[in-house]
């Protein structure tokens, strides 16, 4: 089938054979180093493609990530998989679609571990081709046992550590969601065995404070949800008690993993290494360190952008002090659309002026137009990477064969479905191709689908109702199929299922034939 597409052995050698080719006369180290440069993946939350300033934002600057795209290459078809976060994640560390998979939403905090111990991962790929391998930041993706869940007070596993990754330092789910720990390796980080962490979506006691009871000692007002445990100042979703020296700071979460980065990456500067670097920016709660509070005309969900553009310029900073930057591939992209108002009174609405989250496209998170997953997306290696913008559609699922094949792993026959090796696409090298098709998926919902192929969009709503089509927050009702042509029609506007009726058919057997080929295998 064609979502097996780049796998098979046979389409491995040549694919080597044009890496060599290719890529070694552009640069300038050494062959054996283009075999195995490093990866770091930065991947930004809840960032919509209008909000960089290279894909357009209005009110705000993003002077690091503007670098690296005028480096490296900027994808104006670069997508994630799901247009929210813990199935974007699953398919990114899988490549397989998340729909695959019951269970793949939106993760709670005492969710177990979602990717079972020994999956074939993007991690576990590069760990045995040799690298080093680390997630440092958000990880959404569950840790303990199957019906268990995590041991806040034991070891914390399976988690990262059994797919693949050597070290990780982890918010465990998002900072929306207790408890506000970090988890380093397999285990919280300081946590005094004399106050355990107790997580719990039941109120503990009955005088226990909440963002309902002490609403008004809140620095950050809830406006849906998120009115449960407070810590900070801020309530959240979900309850706990305990682990109070381990508890962080919303405002430091962004400095700690850089210099958690930098550290790894100075320590690791002689290996191969992959850093999947999990930004929290600009999910909610958008509280970042004080010195980027106010430093947009956007409020918090502004200044969450600078906060993550200069997380970027420090990791590139970095890779310049190692003398990696022209070893090492820097990705940049986003775990779903934007989305304004997400559960707290953070302005986002109110001081938005003319800035465009989702720039040409319609819909952010939670959607399945194409705002919830056409995001920013962008590859820099200097000397190898040419300098450029490229239309070539590529997904954060890709990542698994086509650093697969850039490594020279062969994947196993049950492992990374849906992942395509479109390397020669992320390395823009000329008359390389991306992807030929896409589905486009929300938060799991049952039958809510995109399906892109070459400028024709599919869009499927079982439900006939649409959610967050326009950032606002509500529902419509939409008919069951609509068919679009991005190409003269990139906000989705116009239905040509009638003037297409062939076409529109024809996708819809193809959409049907992608979901059902993975449901049986
Ligand atoms: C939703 C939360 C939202 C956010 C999202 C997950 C409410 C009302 N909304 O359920 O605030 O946390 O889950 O976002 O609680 S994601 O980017 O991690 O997928
Ligand atoms: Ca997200």
């Amino acid at each position: 089938s064609d979502t097996s597409q780049g796998r098979s052995p046979s389409l491995f050698l040549p694919l080597l054979l044009f890496f060599a080719c290719v890529v070694s006369p552009l640069s300038e180290t050494s062959a054996a180093d283009n075999d195995r440069p490093n990866v770091i993946v930065v991947m930004a939350d809840d960032l919509g493609y209008g909000d960089i300033g290279c894909y357009g934002a209005k009110g705000l600057e993003t002077p690091n990530i503007d670098q690296m795209a005028s480096e490296g290459c900027r994808f104006t078809s670069g997508y994630c998989s799901a247009s929210t976060c813990t199935p974007t994640r699953y398919s990114f560390l899988t490549g397989t679609y998340a729909f695959r998979f019951p269970n793949t939403g939106i993760a709670p905090p005492n969710s177990p571990a979602l990717i079972p111990a020994g999956t074939t991962t993007t991690a576990r790929i590069l760990k045995n081709a040799g690298y080093k391998t680390a997630v440092i930041g958000k990880w959404h993706l569950g840790l303990g046992e199957k019906n268990e869940g995590p041991d806040w007070n034991g070891d914390l596993k399976p988690g990262p550590l059994e797919i693949g990754f050597d070290h990780c330092i982890l918010l465990p789910t998002t900072n929306d969601r207790v408890p506000q720990v970090y988890v380093n390796d397999h285990n919280v980080e300081n946590l005094d065995p004399a106050d355990p962490l107790w997580v719990g979506n039941k109120k503990p006691s009955e005088d226990h404070p909440t963002g309902i009871t002490h609403r008004d000692t809140l620095k950050m007002d809830w406006s849906h949800g998120h009115n449960s445990t407070i810590h900070n100042g801020i309530s959240r979703i979900g309850f706990y008690t305990g682990g109070h020296a381990a508890r962080f700071r919303d405002e430091d979460l962004s400095d700690r993993w850089v210099e958690e980065s930098k550290r790894w990456i100075a320590e690791n500067r002689e290996e191969p290494f992959f850093l999947f670097f999990a930004s929290h920016d600009l999910h909610v709660p958008r509280v970042v360190h004080e010195r980027f509070q106010g430093s947009t005309k956007l409020g918090p969900r502004g200044d969450a952008i600078a906060e993550l553009d200069w997380c970027v310029g420090e990791l590139m900073k970095s890779l310049e002090e190692n003398g990696l930057t022209e070893k090492t591939m820097l990705v940049f992209c986003s775990d779903n659309g934007p989305v304004l108002d997400d559960g707290y009174k953070d302005d986002a609405n109110e001081k938005l002026g003319n800035h465009d989250p989702n720039g040409p496209y319609q819909g952010g998170k939670y959607t399945v137009y194409e705002g919830g997953t056409r995001t920013p997306f962008i590859t820099r290696m200097p000397g190898t990477i040419p300098v450029g913008v490229s239309d070539e559609m590529v997904c954060t699922i890709d990542f698994a064969a086509s650093l697969a094949a850039m490594v020279g792993q062969e994947l196993p026959n049950d492992a990374s479905l849906d992942s395509q090796n479109v390397l020669g696409a992320l390395m823009n090298q000329s008359g390389a191709s991306g992807r030929e098709h896409l589905v486009q998926q929300d938060n799991g919902k049952v039958g809510n689908y995109g399906y892109r192929v070459g400028d024709w969009k599919l869009v499927r709503h079982d439900q006939k109702k649409s959610y967050n089509f326009d950032l606002s927050m509500t529902r419509k009702p939409v008919p069951q199929f609509a068919l679009y042509n991005l190409e003269s029609d990139p906000a989705e506007q116009n239905d040509l299922s009638d003037s297409e009726p062939e076409r529109a058919k024809q996708m819809q057997q193809e959409l049907q034939k992608l979901l059902d080929a993975g449901r049986s295998r």
